[in-house]
């Protein structure tokens, strides 16, 4: 305390009004139980339910079990259940810290020029002609979140359809953040239950009749929770569909490199979109991929006819930002833009989100050969088959519950696992526990 005050006086210069007491502290940290004693004027506030995926997470920590498994979250553990900070990571951040003259003033409201450069042609490609042609405004958001309420923010200011269609079922933040930000959100076919794969189908009719120029959230690969991705094939019909109704697309790319373990491969449907000259908006994480969760970058780009046009948006996505955060953070950004700029550092990066992306499939076999071997009831293909981060068991919330109690295994209530939480030595545990529940609870 005597400290601080010390600084806080230096800080104020030496002629700053004498302490009226005796006990400086006194002055300037009242005491808490002076003033008002009435009721809190947030008492009549009802306790909200924890955050569905989130809120696993906060179980999990409660769980004094030394057997328990957290398989809730989106992010990648190693083998021995760690979180990884990548090496890559680790270099871009001793190459800023010894660079001196790296300052912390406030970066500009669209973030780090060389960041958003640089993101979007990760996502569009570096020969991507919308870029030649100056037709992209990409701004630096916070991460994966942030760039898709920034951008359903611009839309519900400045587009003509207020209505957006999500997949069902689709990452559970998905309503709220769309809702929040102004827009009406509805839901098209995605998922068949049945054959564990996509409906595609339904898919069509839905986006077939939605009104001209409604927005539609795609998930630009891997798709969260279900793991069903459309084939390239599939995209290309979807591309004709969507541009025949003047449909928005806006693209959640939170896995690029996740799905197939290369970048290009799983930003294929953004840029068959983008091939066709027409708009789109995509939200860009680098929470995953490069394990930079808790550093909160991303981006937001929006693929527009014209650079008139481009200069515009860019110029209202700045009133959009400015009253929400003013500009993003400079560290994480900065981590990115070195990486993605030294060739190097790049081809180091392919080659360990490869390794992530190799031993989530490893995990996917080891989980199935050992539901086989126990003869668990059911097909259970789907966990071979489907795609990045998550397996969406197909197991019931009831069941769910059954393996949290009797097993410590936390998941969320709709059946997911992130298959990045597993490792060898966790799979026979949660093989036991998913054995159990299917022979025991319907
Ligand atoms: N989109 C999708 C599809 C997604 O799964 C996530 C995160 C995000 C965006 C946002 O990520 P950000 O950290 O803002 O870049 N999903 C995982 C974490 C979470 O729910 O926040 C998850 O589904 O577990």
């Amino acid at each position: 305390m005597e400290r601080r005050l010390g600084v806080l006086s230096r800080h104020l210069g030496s002629h700053s009004p004498p302490m009226a007491s005796g006990n400086p502290s006194e002055m300037l940290f009242p005491s808490p139980t002076a003033g008002f004693h009435g009721d809190s004027v947030f008492a009549n506030l009802v306790q909200a339910p924890e955050d569905p995926i989130l809120g696993v997470t906060v179980a999990y920590n409660k769980d004094p079990s030394p057997v328990k498994v957290n398989l809730g979250v989106g992010a990648y553990r190693t083998e021995e259940g760690k979180p990884l900070v990548l090496n890559v990571v680790r270099q871009a951040e001793q190459l800023l810290v010894n660079d001196r003259s790296r300052v912390k003033e406030y970066l500009p409201i669209t973030g780090l020029a060389d960041f958003n450069k640089l993101s979007s042609k990760l996502i569009f490609g570096s020969d991507s002609p919308a870029i030649r042609e100056n037709r992209v405004t990409t701004v630096q958001c916070l991460s994966g979140t942030g760039s898709l309420r920034v951008g359903a923010e611009f839309l519900a200011k400045h587009y003509h359809q207020r209505v957006i269609y999500i997949p069902h079922p689709t990452w559970g933040n998905h309503p709220k953040v769309f809702t929040l930000a102004g827009l009406s959100v509805k839901t098209y076919r995605y998922y068949d239950p049945a054959t564990r794969g996509l409906n595609f189908q339904g898919l069509l009719e839905d986006l077939g009749s939605a009104p001209s120029g409604a927005i539609v959230l795609l998930h630009a690969c891997a798709h969260n929770p279900t793991g069903v991705d459309p084939t390239i094939e599939q995209w290309e019909q979807i591309r004709q569909l969507m541009r025949s109704k003047a449909l928005l697309p806006f693209f959640d790319s939170a896995y690029q490199g996740f799905a197939s373990g290369s970048l290009d491969a799983d930003a294929q449907p953004v840029r068959l979109f983008v091939a066709d000259g027409g708009e789109l908006l995509a939200a860009q994480s680098y929470a995953k991929n490069m394990g930079l969760y808790g550093e909160r970058v991303g981006a937001l780009s929006i693929v527009c006819k014209s650079a008139d046009v481009a200069a515009k948006v860019e110029s209202q996505l700045k009133l959009v930002i400015r009253p929400m955060y003013s500009n993003p953070p400079i560290h994480g950004a900065s981590i990115v833009a070195t990486i993605l700029k030294d060739s190097e550092l790049y081809r180091e990066w392919t080659i360990e989100l490869k390794a992530m992306a190799d031993r989530i499939i490893s995990m996917r076999h080891q989980l199935f050969d050992a539901l086989r071997a126990r003869g668990t009831p059911g097909d259970w293909t789907h966990i071979i088959k489907q795609i990045g981060m998550f397996t969406f068991t197909g197991l019931n919330t009831q069941q769910v519950a059954f393996m949290t109690q009797e097993y410590h295994i936390y998941m969320t209530s709709d059946g997911r696992i992130s298959m990045a939480g597993l490792s060898s030595r966790t799979v026979p545990h949660l093989a036991d526990a998913i054995h159990a529940a299917v022979t025991r609870i319907n």
